[in-house]
């Protein structure tokens, strides 16, 4: 395990372990961008176009959405929150033969008070093996309950999203668009923009591939977000080639409803995301 830097300035952890795995982690947001387990494919997406510009949210890996996810209820603040943006440090990087622990820190002091006026304390800690497991936890330092929202945004490959599927959502409910509940029978497909909020999901999703089978956990997650920018939305974000929906998803662990994340004075809250080829 390494500290590297981009050529554009920005510094990550560089994991590679013939055994177990090869990483990379920024500092910046502490947003993992490579995961591939030794011997097999590469588990995590990240846009060809990324151009690792410091303050600008990386277009991949898995971008950490809090103390808010989307569009915050004061339009003029940043989309999915401040933690992405934000430079992390880096405390404890622990190499074992079976494993390898990487814990982040987001400095309150990094957090302008005024999306976030709570005493609290932000970690990340990544374990990684053959893989990956991803754990964001919410420590409420103050004298009162703090609510918020958050997303491991996680960022997937595919070879082709038209022959994609997702089990593991059957009997759930989604809004998309903010229409709905529906009810979700069966595999979910690709073929148009998806942007969908899924509640009342199992804890376990797969996606199935054209190059294999990926399975991700949740836990303390209340939602699971879904979402493909199809051909029209791909033209409108930044650090996207327009064809690059073709090769990506991404479903995350999140709590994206209306304060479904709710810490009590003293407590703390940890959202999970396990990620393995089957
Ligand atoms: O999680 C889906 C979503 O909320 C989409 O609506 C789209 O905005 C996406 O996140 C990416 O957001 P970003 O700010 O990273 O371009």
């Amino acid at each position: 395990v390494s500290i590297e830097q981009t050529d554009t300035g920005l510094e990550y952890i560089n994991v590679a372990s013939e055994q177990l795995c090869s990483a990379k982690i920024f500092l910046q947001g502490a947003q993992l961008t490579e995961f591939k387990p030794t011997g097999k494919k590469p588990l995590i997406w990240v846009s060809s176009e990324e151009d690792y510009q410091e303050g600008k949210s990386i277009r991949g890996g898995i971008p950490i959405c809090w103390p808010w996810f989307g569009v915050n209820q004061n339009p003029e603040w940043p989309i999915h929150g401040v933690a992405r943006t934000s430079l992390w440090r880096a405390d404890e990087i622990a190499e074992q033969d079976d494993e390898i622990r990487v814990s982040l820190t987001l400095p309150m002091t990094q957090v302008d008070e005024t999306y976030w006026p709570h005493k609290s304390k932000l970690k990340v800690e990544f374990i990684l093996t053959n893989q990956l497991e991803v754990r964001l936890t919410t420590t409420n330092l103050s004298n009162q309950t703090i609510t918020f929202t958050q997303a491991l945004h996680t960022y997937f490959p595919t070879p082709a999203i038209e022959e994609t599927q997702v089990d593991g959502l059957q009997g759930s409910k989604y809004i998309e668009f903010s229409e709905g509940p529906f009810d979700q029978d069966g595999l979910v497909g690709f073929a148009r923009e998806t942007d969908m909020v899924y509640t009342q999901a199992s804890a376990i999703q797969r996606i199935i591939t054209p190059d294999g089978i990926i399975e991700v956990g949740r836990e303390n997650s209340s939602s699971c977000v879904l979402w493909n920018p199809w051909i029209d939305k791909s033209k409108r974000l930044s650090n996207f080639a327009d064809d690059e929906y073709h090769t990506m998803l991404c479903l995350e662990a999140s709590n994206v409803m209306d304060d479904s994340a709710i810490v009590a004075p003293g407590e703390s809250h940890t959202l999970t995301t396990t990620i393995c080829w089957v």
